[in-house]
């Protein structure tokens, strides 16, 4: 049988091979996951062109809430010649009676533990309509390098664990993948890399320290490979000086850290790993000062944040000397807490998840006004973005300047691009807005 997967982008007219692009992981693990007998095409969207005369028995798209509009027209496209299409990933998993109306069968949690067996009722002529796939025992199934191209640089994407211990209220991770923590073998990862002959990586997991105990064997292990890699931590890492150092050891060269709050007040209020704005101060210099660059993710328009909280960012951000960081305006995901709690409170604008790309602003916020969280959040972006905040930044650490160039050059590339199409995101937001008040609109 000839299967086609596809990862699709979320809009075909922009689509972008930017410096940091690397292929999507999820289609080569439901490759290995493929019986031999069976022949697999990957399409990725981002850097293919997917033809929809494709000669092929089974189709199979993967879906996150931002590409599901585009993942959905493929679908309708390949039901119209005929095919059969499967949908699954994160957004099918929280909707999977909307993913339905637009395939066949969707496959709800992971694909290894029911994959097998759903290409077999294919081929019977017996394929449910359902199948939950939960979250897997074995993670030892690695993904089918032979079939991915690399990202640009050679920079290939690799898992180690799924799941997160945490529940934070905007993400759905943790319901998806569930809260105890899965690894990969070390073993199996160290084949995985071996098998990719790539010597630059981007380490997928939440949290790549979130199992202290599994993270200095994977770094004792990694550092004999002499590989380069970035990855997504907590910001407690800090705390642990000794695995701080073995990551640098086995070739870290940045860490993405998502950054709850900068303010001192939400710091003490929400009473996570950081007690302090000062605590948080002082684990940014330790880590930065490792030789890891420190990447900085930011959320704008959680319930206690005003129209203050953009200088106040911009002001932590310059005092500490970030190199990098990704700016987001919250985006109330469906499956998430936050997505519960915002409909309930009839604050949710539109669920037209084209608009949930995490620089629209897709409710009605507590303490601002959509337009003041929009352009705040733009404000903040440009302002931080600007040259002469990019070269004022500038590491004085020469270990990680390729990584810098790399963030700062592409995030401010994008910005420009974004700049016009959010623009016409937010037209159409007020038009829903004012339909929603039931003022006129022409
Ligand atoms: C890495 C990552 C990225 C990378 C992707 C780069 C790359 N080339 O891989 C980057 C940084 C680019 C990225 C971008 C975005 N991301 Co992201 N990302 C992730 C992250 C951390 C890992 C994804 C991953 O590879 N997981 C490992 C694989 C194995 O899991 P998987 O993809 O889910 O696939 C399994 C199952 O879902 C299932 N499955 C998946 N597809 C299919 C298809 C079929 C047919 C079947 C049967 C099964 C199946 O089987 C797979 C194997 O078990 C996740 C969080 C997470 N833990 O998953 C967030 C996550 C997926 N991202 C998220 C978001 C919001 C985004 C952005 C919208 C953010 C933004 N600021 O714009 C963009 C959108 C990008 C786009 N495509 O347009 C959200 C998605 C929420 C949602 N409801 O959609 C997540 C869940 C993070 C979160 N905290 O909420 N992301
Ligand atoms: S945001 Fe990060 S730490 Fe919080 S639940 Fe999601 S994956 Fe876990």
């Amino acid at each position: 049988m000839k299967i086609l997967l596809v990862s699709p982008v979320k809009d075909i007219s922009r689509k972008t091979v930017d410096m940091v692009r690397f292929p999507m992981i999820s289609p080569f693990y439901i490759a290995a996951a493929t019986p031999e007998e069976h022949e697999i095409t990957v399409v990725e969207e981002e850097t293919g062109i997917l033809d929809y005369n494709t000669d092929c028995d089974l189709v199979a798209i993967t879906c996150m809430t931002a590409t599901s509009s585009r993942a959905y027209t493929i679908a309708g496209e390949f039901k119209k010649r005929g095919k059969t299409v499967v949908m699954g990933g994160i957004h099918p998993t929280v909707l999977p009676d909307e993913a339905k109306l637009h395939c066949d069968c969707v496959v709800t949690g992971e694909a290894e533990p029911v994959w097998a067996a759903l290409l077999k009722d294919f081929e019977n002529g017996a394929l449910k309509e359902f199948y939950h796939g939960g979250a897997g025992e074995n993670l030892d199934i690695l993904p089918r390098r032979d079939l991915m191209t690399p990202g640009v640089l050679g920079i290939e994407p690799i898992v180690t664990s799924r799941g997160c211990p945490y529940s934070c209220e905007f993400c759905s991770v943790w319901k998806f993948f569930g809260r105890r923590i899965r690894h990969v073998s070390i073993e199996n990862v160290i084949k995985d890399i071996k098998n990719s002959k790539s010597k630059r990586f981007m380490f997928l997991d939440d949290n790549i320290v979130g199992d202290p105990v599994y993270a200095k064997a994977l770094f004792l292990a990694l550092k004999e490979l002499k590989i380069e890699w970035v990855g997504q931590a907590s910001i407690s890492f800090a705390k642990n000086e000794e695995l701080l150092n073995l990551a640098r050891d086995s070739g870290c060269k940045g860490l993405f850290f998502g950054v709850e709050s900068v303010s001192e007040e939400k710091i003490k209020r929400m009473g996570k790993s950081m007690k302090s704005q000062q605590a948080t101060i002082d684990a940014i210099k330790r880590i930065m000062s490792s030789g890891i660059m420190f990447h900085a993710s930011l959320v704008f328009g959680f319930d206690d944040d005003d129209a203050s909280v953009f200088d106040e960012t911009l002001e932590f951000l310059y005092k500490t000397k970030i190199p990098s960081a990704t700016f987001n305006i919250l985006t109330p995901y469906p499956g998430t807490d936050i997505y519960e709690k915002l409909k309930a409170e009839n604050r949710l604008i539109t669920e037209n998840w084209d608009f949930y790309d995490h620089c629209t602003v897709t409710y009605h916020p507590k303490n601002m006004t959509v337009d003041e969280l929009y352009r705040g959040y733009q404000y903040t972006k440009k302002t931080f973005y600007s040259f002469g905040r990019i070269l004022n930044r500038f590491p004085a650490n020469f270990r990680t300047p390729l990584i810098f160039a790399i963030a700062n050059i592409g995030i401010k590339k994008s910005l420009k691009e974004e700049n016009s199409f959010i623009k016409e995101s937010l037209a159409k937001l007020h038009l829903l807005i004012d339909q929603q008040k039931g003022i006129e609109t022409v």
